[in-house]
């Protein structure tokens, strides 16, 4: 390798994983490019820290306007920034939105994965440019085996998880076909302060928050049974990182290898705020129920069931410990925690700025 910087571009800067991969690969020296989409609001909140004006001297971080649906576009970014590494992590990333949205989920997630191989084979970029893919536990879906590894057919679940599908296999079929060093993390679920409210660890967290606070009454989810296997973005960008180093490309599995409840992390969560839960009734009648004042605090309400659930997720991580020298560090447990001391920090410190 070379004295000169490598250059990396993310697409999906903006969101959770985009922005601590974003600060690893600055950290590391990199000269980093992001997409980002034009949008009507503010954006890019989670890169605030890391953005640099360009009028600064010897700026590493640039963003470009793009979108994942627009090929002339990705060619032209790719053409412009000449990456050593591309971090493909834009998607529409909702499971339950998929099925709202699956022509578009299908062109952004699916489609948008061959726009930038195609990009790089245009470009003739095949032998300098590595490719990361965003590949995601939902392709075990039903469950085939478990604890899910490299090896475990697939059985996707939703429009997102068969969008994703497709993205695994043209990336491999692009390795296979022209000796593009391209990659799929299989990551399972993972989490962090800044992850999406919509995603159910966040929607609890904020939840159990904001009624500590008394700015909120209750918390509605859909299915508490459903288990994930939960580990801290931080930790999974860096094993993202650590794919790209390898001399051959190959896919991974991420994981941490214990999978929990959605019920128990609202118990961990409400605990942490000083609130005990006690569980009553089943199914959609289920409530959680305040101990020390009796007030149902949880209830499951149907709108936030999925068509085809993904009921079971637990990973293998044994070839990223192996290969890779990967491993997760923060528990489950100590995720929850974290997540919620940050939203109670975040809504505390609201009140204070506007005397709500
Ligand atoms: P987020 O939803 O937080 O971020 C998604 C990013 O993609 C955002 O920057 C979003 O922009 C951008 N985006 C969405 N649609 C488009 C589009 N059409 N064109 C360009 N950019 C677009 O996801 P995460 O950071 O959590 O996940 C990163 C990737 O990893 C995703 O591909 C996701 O599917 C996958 N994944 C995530 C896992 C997880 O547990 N977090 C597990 C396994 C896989 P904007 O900010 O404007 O919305
Ligand atoms: P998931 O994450 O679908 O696994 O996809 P999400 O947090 O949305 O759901 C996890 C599980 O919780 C159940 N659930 C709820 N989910 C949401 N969002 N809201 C609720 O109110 C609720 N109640 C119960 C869900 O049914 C599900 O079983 C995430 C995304 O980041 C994907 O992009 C990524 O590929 C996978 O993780 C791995």
């Amino acid at each position: 390798m070379s004295d000169e910087a490598k250059v990396a571009l993310i697409t999906g800067v903006t969101g959770q994983d985009g922005a601590y991969l974003a600060q690893l690969l600055l950290d590391k020296g990199y000269i980093v490019h992001g997409i980002k989409r034009r949008s009507s609001s503010f954006n890019t909140g989670r890169i605030e820290n890391i953005y640099q004006d360009p009028h600064e001297e010897n700026p590493r971080f640039f963003l470009h306007y793009g979108d994942m649906t627009d090929a002339t576009n990705l060619i032209r970014i790719v053409q412009e920034t000449q990456p050593d590494e591309i971090y493909n992590l834009a998607a529409q990333s909702h499971v339950q939105v998929s099925f709202e949205t699956p022509e578009y989920t299908a062109n952004a997630d699916g489609i948008g994965t061959l726009r930038l191989l195609e990009a790089i084979r245009i470009l003739k970029l095949e032998k300098k440019t590595r490719f990361y893919q965003a590949s995601t536990s939902e392709l075990y879906g039903l469950v085939q085996e478990v604890p899910q590894r490299e090896t475990t057919p697939f059985y996707p679940r939703s429009p997102y998880a068969a969008a994703k599908l497709y993205a695994y296999w043209i990336v491999v079929n692009y390795r296979e076909a022209y000796g593009l060093h391209a990659s799929n993390g299989i990551l399972f679920n993972h989490e962090s302060p800044m992850r999406g409210e919509t995603f159910v660890t966040r929607k609890i967290t904020r939840a159990a928050a904001a009624i500590k606070l008394g700015r909120q009454e209750k918390l509605y989810l859909g299915n508490l049974d459903a288990k994930r296997d939960w580990g801290h973005a931080k930790e999974y960008v860096r094993g993202m990182w650590l794919m790209m180093q390898q001399d051959k490309p190959d896919d991974y599995v991420l994981a941490t290898g214990e999978t929990t409840p959605v019920r128990q992390f609202v118990e961990w969560t409400f605990e942490d705020v000083g609130i005990n839960l006690k569980w009553q009734g089943e199914g959609v009648s289920e409530k959680g129920i305040d101990t020390a004042t009796g007030k149902v605090l949880v209830e499951v309400d149907p709108r936030y069931f999925r068509p085809t659930e993904v009921e079971l997720l637990i990973g293998d991580p044994t070839k990223a410990h192996e290969k890779l020298g990967w491993k997760h560090e923060t528990s489950v447990r100590e995720l929850a925690r974290e997540m919620v001391v940050e939203d109670l920090r975040i809504m505390q410190s609201d009140i204070v700025t506007k005397g709500a």
